[in-house]
């Protein structure tokens, strides 16, 4: 029996496009969506990734090579903007990246 497994990856918008071609010409089947990080509320990408158990270790390898870790400065809010509940106020500097990654096991998998 072939196990399956879901690969969720959060990477920067900055490499995206590279890796979406990286995963083409390896033959992988993604979507791509564009979401928004909880702590930056800035643009990055989460790919959805099915593929054979098998095959896990060598997408890993294909998302570590093709996404960067990059410092990025969250600018402060506006002072003028009244509601600022729950955002941060001072510029906050971070490493992102390259990948946050989640493996997950699939139940099943139907394509009608
Ligand atoms: P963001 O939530 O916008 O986070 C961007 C970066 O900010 C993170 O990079 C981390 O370095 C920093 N950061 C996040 N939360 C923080 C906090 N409470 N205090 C201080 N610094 C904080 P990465 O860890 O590389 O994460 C990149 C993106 O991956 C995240 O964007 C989020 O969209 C996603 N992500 C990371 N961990 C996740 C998790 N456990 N569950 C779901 N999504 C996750």
């Amino acid at each position: 029996m072939i196990l399956l497994k879901l690969i969720l990856a959060v990477v920067q918008d900055k490499d995206s496009s590279r890796l979406q071609e990286a995963l083409i010409d390896a033959d992988f089947h993604a979507t791509k969506l564009a979401t928004t990080g909880g702590f930056l509320r800035s643009g990055n990408t989460t790919f959805m990734i099915g593929t054979e158990e098998a095959r896990v270790d060598e997408l890993l390898q294909l998302i570590k090579d093709h996404c960067e870790s990059r410092r990025q400065v969250m600018s402060p809010i506006s002072s003028l903007d009244s509601n600022t509940d729950g955002y941060i106020t001072h510029p906050v500097e971070v490493e992102v990246g390259g990948a946050t990654v989640f493996v997950l096991d699939v139940d099943q998998f139907k394509h009608f």
